[in-house]
């Protein structure tokens, strides 16, 4: 009989632990079966997050190396500069990526290291209790902001995939979510051009997936998809936020 579904080999056959609903199960099966498919597995290393996704090792079965929270794309350089043949990826929340390591990534793609970033954002602190992050939107209720998020008291949501893309030093960035079939479609498009800009030589990649958290948000999994798809898509547009060509990135790495 014919095989058409199955565990891809870049996974380890460990039940998740993640939530009913959440997009961490989803996000990290799209990474595994694009690493199957560019034949990358015996050279990829992935530094996971401190949050939900912290014990990440336990289900790539690829070479994978803990960072200090915030501190994946720091790691991520020194292992990509080191073994330049490898393929390195940091996965990061937005509690890890847009607070606690926003200079670590941030400068890390100012540099316009060679490393792929996917960054899950669901809008709270998932794994500590539901906390507001710097991705919360406005009216937002988390358990730090229980009357919802007041700009005037804690600042506006922070768009990283639009200020990553204004850095020279970064090549392919693309906002996507796991809501649907036809979403989940693109954002293993989005992940498969990210790894691939990688392995090209074309600096620093990153795709942002809009990910459900239906425990924090206190929403059931479908609640909490449409949620994604109503409101937090609203203030975090999909689709491709930068794809530099090939040859305009070579010009800009020629360095001076
Ligand atoms: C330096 C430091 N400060 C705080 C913590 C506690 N901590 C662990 S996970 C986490 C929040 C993670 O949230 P996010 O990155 O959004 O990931 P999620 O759990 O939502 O996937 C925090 C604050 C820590 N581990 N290290
Ligand atoms: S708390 Fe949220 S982010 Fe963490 S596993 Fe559960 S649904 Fe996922």
């Amino acid at each position: 009989m014919k095989k058409v579904f199955g565990r891809p080999k870049s996974m380890k056959s460990n039940p998740f632990h993640y939530c009913a609903g959440c997009g961490h199960s989803i996000a990290h099966r799209l990474i595994a079966e694009v690493i199957d498919e560019l034949g990358i597995r015996d050279r990829t290393i992935g530094v996971p997050p401190a949050g939900c996704a912290v014990l990440a090792y336990n289900y790539f079965d690829v070479d994978m190396i803990e960072a200090q929270h915030g501190r994946g794309p720091a790691t991520a350089t020194g292992l990509k500069r080191v073994l330049p043949d490898r393929i390195v990826f940091s996965y990061q929340g937005d509690g890890d990526l847009a607070a606690i390591g926003t200079a670590e990534s941030f400068h890390a793609a100012n540099r316009g290291e060679n490393i792929t970033v996917i960054f899950i954002n669901n809008a709270v602190y998932g794994m500590t209790g539901g906390q507001m992050a710097p991705t919360s939107i406005l009216g937002q209720k988390t358990t730090t902001s229980p009357v919802g998020r007041n700009n005037i008291l804690d600042g506006y949501p922070i768009k990283i995939s639009e200020i990553f893309a204004i850095l020279p030093g970064t090549t392919y960035i693309e906002r996507c979510t796991v809501t649907s079939p036809a979403s989940i479609v693109k954002t293993k498009k989005a992940i498969r051009k990210a790894f691939q800009y990688q392995i090209d030589g074309q600096g620093f990649s990153l795709v942002e997936i809009l990910s459900p958290c239906p425990t924090n948000w206190k929403m059931s999994p479908p609640e909490a998809c449409r949620w994604i798809e109503q409101t937090m898509s609203k203030e975090f547009p999909l689709g491709a936020i930068k794809d530099l060509p090939a040859e305009e990135m070579k010009k800009q790495q020629k360095g001076k």
